[in-house]
């Protein structure tokens, strides 16, 4: 290469070296500029100059049912906050719902002026989202908030957290509390994980010992009273949920990890010994599958959703039996099912005809995507980070996909490293990393955006006994969450969310919540476990 070439070639790298420099730096400033304390941060924001007073003649109003009613608990939000009194400002909060708009889903805009605080949106979701956006603010600028313009919508439409009521059971109280904190982030998603090894936890009219043998222990002690939801308090945490645009998808996980189904019900029991007795349901049987039917019928009409999460994950763990049970040989057989991974997705295609039977779409941890279910009505789990190519996979053939790798997402992972409770697997699961979430994975997406749903945290709690521990390992990761499933990837800084994240942790001090402070990683102890009364599975 002659010399004026190689300066050029140099001259053009240094150039578009600059260039990137000075498109961060803009970034960073724009950024800055318009930094609001809310969680998750807003897609756009802007400051200007002024405040507006929120104070006890603050009027709020409404147009139509929906806004009307917000308003009118608007005064009560604010009593709630006890903020320091200012002098009689008059000035007013308006809430418009307008389909005319034509806002994004869910999206909202939150003007402030010096008089007026004007939410609108084109959807309920969208309206309750500015509310909330506003009671956050108002708690953060402790009533005197700059004037702004906000205009904000999702990332992503799953913006989850799931939680396994199976290990240990935590109760209603919790559920609604959470449901409260995921409302304010803007969270929309619970996924309900209420069956498992340890425990059923769900009253099923049709099969009472469901709830009198299956509800009884949990992961650390085998013989703890039977704890579970009734239908009735499933119908009134559904409409809690509701009322705060949050989904619940409840999971029935087959055919493995049914241990407390086939405890109740030898019956529908694929068998098995020690460790793994009834760990599966018998998959041959039609006697298994009409039970299944009959669970799924009142589980659809506990739960609104369009959504049925039906397991799917972990069944070479615990079905040695299906090896050596005559009849089941005789089944692969028969039906050509080539062995027994061809029976688990004889299994999942049985089942998955069921739900889609009674108007649902499925929803399967990642194992789906081997089954030979058809793309169109199921949903995919991702959840082994480990095979990123099972995630490509699903998204080869069509299917929609929920991420929720264990590293970042799990939140049995612990977020320290001198923290001792909880996996590690080359290392644990920060707040960093969670905020960082999805970008070590985009590349693999490209082309295929449309099909990602969103992404969800998943709380396993095998290790978690009581309510103190599950907040610990819940908080603050959970805002983490919240703003990886919310925040556009160029509202995102770190930094900034970290600056901003005390006020948070203050909300959650006003709530009574145990977290981890990642600012005095000492200050907190790591709540302890309980003693384990036997021997438990150690999953991959
Ligand atoms: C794997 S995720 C499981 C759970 C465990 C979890 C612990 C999945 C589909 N199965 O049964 O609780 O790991 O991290």
């Amino acid at each position: 290469m002659g010399s004026l070439s190689k300066k050029n070639a140099y001259l053009c790298t240094m150039m578009k070296k600059i260039t990137l420099t000075l498109a961060l730096l803009t970034q960073c400033v724009v950024l800055l500029f318009s930094q609001v304390n809310l969680f998750p941060t807003p897609a756009t924001a802007f400051r200007g100059r002024g405040v507006f007073y929120v104070n006890k003649h603050t009027l709020a109003e409404g147009n139509g049912d929906y806004a009307a009613q917000l308003a009118a608990g608007w005064a009560e939000s604010i009593n709630a906050l006890g903020l320091p009194e200012h002098d009689a400002v008059k000035n007013r909060v308006r809430l418009n719902l307008n389909k005319e708009l034509n806002l994004k889903k869910e999206g909202y805009t939150l003007t402030v002026s010096s008089e007026e605080v004007l939410l609108e949106a084109s959807s309920e979701s969208g309206l309750f989202y500015a509310n909330e956006a506003l009671l956050q603010l108002i708690r953060f600028y402790k009533g005197v908030l700059p004037v702004l313009r906000i205009n904000d919508y999702p990332r992503y439409e799953w913006r989850g957290f799931m939680l396994d009521e199976s290990r240990h059971f935590f109760g209603k109280e919790t559920v609604k509390q959470y449901l409260d904190v995921m409302a304010s982030l803007r969270m929309n998603v619970l996924h309900w994980h209420l069956t498992d090894e340890p425990g059923w936890r769900i009253e099923i009219k049709r099969y009472p010992k469901l709830t009198t043998v299956g509800a009884v222990g949990n992961y650390h002690d085998p013989n703890a009273t039977a704890a579970f939801y009734t239908q009735e308090d499933i119908k009134e945490i559904v409409a809690y949920a509701a009322e705060r645009h949050i989904m619940i998808v409840p999971e029935f996980d087959m055919p493995g990890h049914a241990t407390a189904v086939c405890r109740a019900y030898p019956e529908v029991s694929g068998g098995g010994e020690g460790r793994w007795q009834h760990f599966t349901f018998h998959p041959c049987k039609d006697e298994t599958y009409e039970f299944i039917n009959n669970i799924l019928d009142e589980l659809v009409a506990l739960f609104p959703s369009p959504y049925i999460h039906i397991g799917g994950d972990e069944v070479h763990y615990g079905n040695r039996s299906w090896f050596t049970d005559p009849d089941i040989q005789q089944f692969i057989k028969d039906k050509d099912l080539k062995n027994e991974v061809g029976l688990e997705h004889y299994f999942i295609r049985r089942v998955a005809a069921m739900v889609a039977a009674k108007g649902k779409t499925l929803v399967g941890w990642d194992e789906l995507v081997d089954a030979g279910v058809s793309p169109a009505r199921a949903v995919v789990m991702w959840w082994r980070h480990d095979r990123r190519s099972q995630l490509v996979k699903a998204l080869e053939q069509g299917f929609r996909v929920i991420m929720t790798p264990r590293r970042p997402l799990y939140g049995d992972f612990v977020q320290y490293g001198t923290h001792k409770i909880g996996r590690f697997w080359n290392g644990y699961n920060p707040v960093e990393d969670i905020y960082r979430f999805p970008d070590p994975v985009v590349h693999l997406m490209k082309g295929c955006e449309d099909q990602i749903m969103g992404l969800q945290m998943s709380m396993w709690t095998e290790r978690i006994a009581d309510k103190k521990r599950l907040d610990y390992m819940v908080f603050p990761r959970l805002v983490a969450v919240a703003e990886s499933g919310w925040t556009p990837a160029k509202a995102k800084e770190y930094s900034l969310f970290m600056q901003k994240l005390p006020l948070f942790l203050n909300y959650l001090d006003s709530k009574n919540i145990y977290y981890f402070n990642p600012f005095h990683p000492d200050a907190r102890l790591e709540p302890a476990e309980p003693a384990k009364k036997e021997d438990v599975l150690q999953d991959g």
